[in-house]
């Protein structure tokens, strides 16, 4: 029999394998012996999902080393305006500054290491600290200490800056004091086919955070897949064809008639994209760098302009330049933790931010033209449903699955092959931990 498929349970395990895989009497065993002995084309061993180890190393290898999608530009839209955002242990205030430009500051005093700034978002003049009020520009400077001697220098104690890029509106920090690299190549490739969509000039219409009760790579496995979203997410597959990721033998029957709709729906899409200069071309490149990505126009099933259940835009006011609403859906995925969907009509940006071992912060945002008015241009329900819906679908499934994988019965199962993403989203973060722990 073909040994993936052979399910490797205590019983038909060798004894080799039956010893290895026993966890020592306390804690876990060494993540680096966890991270070799991964079976390729299988989820993860439980410990990667429960340890408190393994999400701390999970901040320091990933979190706190990688190019990490945080907020767009319309988030913190005027000068002062800022939103934090907790990493582990880091507090980082992610603002604009009075020249305009999009900076991230760490929120710790140089003082005595206060938290500057308490508040989930907010907008200031200055940044002050309410411990003992020393006052910090928007760009970060100190500018005011009190009762310091004369040569004190308040130029060596401004907020320690934080890596951050912009790109199509989107606002990305890294942690780390010397950045991945291949942010710039990224950059390069992905901005000309998110530009037409003009986030940056675009408003928050609304914004859920959703507390998933999971590890933050079961919420990324899930997002990387649609094996469940037929029998999932039936809001979403009004207009999401079910058969993302299939193989073309894999696809069952029944889905046949989606995918030749699928496969019509792509031909117009192509020729409207052709015809007005929109790149639609799939780069997919997942694995193998820092900033693995996937970008890809596709069309929507249905009237293919949104995520809406009929498919119809659900802004009248259409991005940027943009003159016709039937243009699918523009989707990145960027590791190790946000997906995108631009339409014409919105934009819906997509935030996994780890909190525990077992939770997850989830924050979506959709945006829609700044001049865009609710109640005539757009109804807030009808623009947020389906993800609003979806969101909580995946959450259930994601809790669930954080349930039995904390089990000790537990045993990692076999990915189809509709899940490459998940397999790749996994192959991904093993090359980060292994460059981290120096293997
Ligand atoms: O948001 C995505 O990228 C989609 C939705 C469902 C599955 N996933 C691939
Ligand atoms: Fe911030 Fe003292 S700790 S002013
Ligand atoms: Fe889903």
């Amino acid at each position: 029999a073909d040994s993936t498929l052979t399910d490797p349970t205590p019983t038909n395990r060798t004894p080799t394998e039956a010893a290895a895989t026993a966890a020592p009497a306390h804690g876990i065993p060494d993540p680096a012996v966890l991270v070799a002995r991964r079976r390729p084309g299988h989820v993860l061993e439980g410990p990667f999902y429960t340890s408190p180890e393994i999400f701390a190393l999970d901040i320091d290898a990933v979190y706190a080393k990688q190019w990490i999608f945080v907020a767009t530009e319309p988030e913190i839209a005027e000068p002062g305006d800022y939103v934090t955002i907790d990493l582990g242990r880091y507090s980082v205030i992610v603002l604009r500054d009075d020249d305009g430009q999009v900076r991230a500051l760490h929120n710790v005093c140089r003082h005595r290491g206060s938290r500057v700034l308490l508040e989930e978002r907010g907008s200031v003049g200055n940044l002050v600290c309410g411990y003992h009020q020393w006052t910090y520009a928007t760009d970060g400077r100190l500018l005011h200490a009190g009762e310091q001697p004369p040569e004190f220098d308040k130029a060596c104690f401004g907020l320690r800056q934080v890596a951050v890029r912009t790109v199509g509106g989107l606002i990305f920090i890294c942690l780390a004091t010397s950045p991945p690299e291949d942010f710039d190549d990224v950059a390069d490739r992905i901005e000309p086919y998110l530009a037409p969509h003009d986030l940056a000039n675009t408003k928050v219409a609304a914004q859920v955070d959703l507390v998933e009760h999971g590890n933050w790579k079961l919420v990324m496995e899930n997002n990387r897949e649609c094996y469940h979203c037929e029998a999932g997410h039936p809001e979403l597959t009004c207009t999401f064809f079910p058969t993302y990721g299939f193989a073309l033998e894999d696809i069952p029957a029944r889905l046949m008639p989606a995918h030749a709709r699928y496969l019509k729906a792509g031909v117009d899409l192509a020729r409207a994209c052709d015809e007005r200069g929109l790149p639609h071309a799939e780069i997919e490149e997942l694995t193998d760098r820092s900033t693995g990505f996937r970008i890809q126009r596709e069309p929507l099933d249905g009237a293919g302009e949104s995520y809406t259940r009929d498919g119809k835009a659900a802004c009248r006011k259409l991005l940027g330049d943009l003159d016709i609403p039937r243009l699918g859906r523009l989707s990145m995925h960027t590791q190790p933790n946000a997906w995108f969907h631009f339409q014409a009509d919105h934009v819906v940006t997509f935030s996994v931010l780890p909190l525990a071992a077992d939770r997850t912060l989830v924050r979506t945002t959709w945006h829609v033209h700044r001049d865009a008015v609710e109640g005539e241009d757009y109804d807030l329900d009808h623009l947020t449903e389906v993800w609003s819906r979806t969101n909580e679908q995946d959450g259930e499934f994601v809790a669930r699955t954080q349930a039995g994988v904390s089990s000790p019965a537990f045993v990692p199962g076999p990915y189809s092959s509709s899940e490459y993403q998940v397999d790749a989203l996994v192959t991904w973060y093993l090359q980060r931990l292994q460059e981290h722990l120096g293997r």
